[in-house]
């Protein structure tokens, strides 16, 4: 058994925004003091984080004079260097403002809309300066509450006008930067625009540039819409759009909890681990949690260190699945391997199979075994078999 110490390989990281949340939420202020970027850097450095994500706002304030801008980038700068983390990612705060209360890149508002898009290139500019290679776009406030105040289809015209103008800019400055859509069912709005993984891979086909865009799926986004986290992933995946990975735990559908990676559900997280480490995914591990507001500074940093520790542990569990004697012979007698022989052969087309005498009755009574194989699963789950 390993001790599920956190190593560079393992290319955990963090957004800002998670380890510096205040606790706000809608029924009482923050419980916690403000983290300046920097301390968050340093403490993530400590507990074994390799990479950071950040929202602008998160280094410095969304009305910060361009001395005071700096002077915080500078800072944030100064500890990423002095601790070797690594900028994987970076983000625009779309959301909080009020100028954005009614959405950035498809607000009815056409200002709004031109302000959005210059406060999304500034941040630009400063993620390719400090070497990140993905740009998460959460749209959280592009929804609505109610039916007429929003045409969604004319919504989703100037949604992919704002990624076409997005990636235009980033072409001809030359950024080696590629877009993440990070989708969500609702919360904030009512109705969120690109609510699942399938909505936002159906919506990048159209695209001028889709081939810098991709997905950053949430676990918690699309458990609230009560789907299956890991199925979405692996779509994401075959469709080869899975630029990044937003790990925490939910618990069903309700609002979004943001828990720790590993607590809420633990059975889908098991799954998540096995197909991200079987996969040839090679973007950061990313937590995208919030410490719960009951927590203060040392409840904050053993939630962050739990999120690491999880997956570490789930990873020992899932290889040990793999590796089971039993587990194999189990996979062999429900046929997993055999899903991936075509269903023609070489040579064959539709003829092949239209004329074929079946017994059906004979394939219906074949046995499946897979209660066999998901107990072994559970089993190494429950920590009853190593
Ligand atoms: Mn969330």
């Amino acid at each position: 058994m390993s001790d599920y110490t956190p190593t560079p390989e393992d290319r955990f990281s963090f957004g800002i925004w998670t380890v510096g949340w205040q606790g706000v939420d809608v029924f009482g202020p923050g419980t916690r003091p403000p983290m300046p970027a920097d301390r968050a850097v340093r403490k993530l450095a400590e507990i074994g984080a390799y990479g950071v994500n950040f929202h602008d706002n998160d280094v410095f304030d969304f009305d910060a004079a361009p001395a005071e801008r700096q002077g915080a980038v500078d800072a944030f700068r100064k500890a990423l260097d002095e601790t070797g983390l690594v900028v994987t990612t970076a983000t625009t705060n779309l959301f909080g403002h009020p100028v954005f209360k009614d959405g950035a890149f498809t607000a009815n508002d056409r200002d709004v809309r031109r302000f959005a898009l210059r406060k999304v290139m500034d941040n630009l500019d400063l993620a390719a300066e400090l070497g990140a290679k993905t740009y998460v776009c959460w749209g959280g406030r592009e929804g609505a509450e109610s039916g007429a105040a929003k045409d969604v289809r004319t919504a989703l015209d100037r949604y992919k006008e704002a990624f076409d103008v997005l990636g235009a800019y980033v072409a001809d400055q030359g950024y080696d930067l590629r877009f993440a859509i990070e989708p969500k069912p609702n919360e904030p709005r009512g109705d969120i625009l690109l609510p699942t993984v399938g909505h936002a891979l159906a919506f990048i086909e159209t695209l001028e540039r889709s081939e810098i865009v991709g997905l950053n799926p949430e676990v918690g986004h699309e458990e609230m819409a009560g789907l299956n986290y890991a199925h979405g992933l692996a779509q994401a995946l075959w469709q080869g759009k899975l630029f990044h990975i937003d790990l925490n735990g939910q618990h069903g559908p309700r609002y979004d909890q943001d828990l720790r990676f590993g607590a809420g559900n633990t059975r889908g997280a098991f799954w998540v681990v096995d197909l991200i480490d079987q996969s040839d995914y090679d973007g950061p591990v990313h937590f995208d949690f919030k410490p719960p507001r009951t927590e203060d500074d040392q409840g904050v940093w053993d939630s962050a260190a739990a999120c690491m520790r999880n997956w570490l542990i789930l990873r020992e569990k899932v290889r040990a699945f793999r590796a089971d004697p039993d587990v194999q012979a189990a996979l062999r007698e429900a046929k997993v391997a055999e899903l991936a022989r075509p269903t023609l052969a070489d040579g064959e087309d539709w003829r092949s199979v239209r004329d074929a005498t079946v017994d059906a009755e004979a394939l219906g009574g074949r046995r499946t075994a897979f209660e066999h194989l998901d107990q072994l699963a559970l089993e190494h789950l429950y920590g009853v078999r190593a």
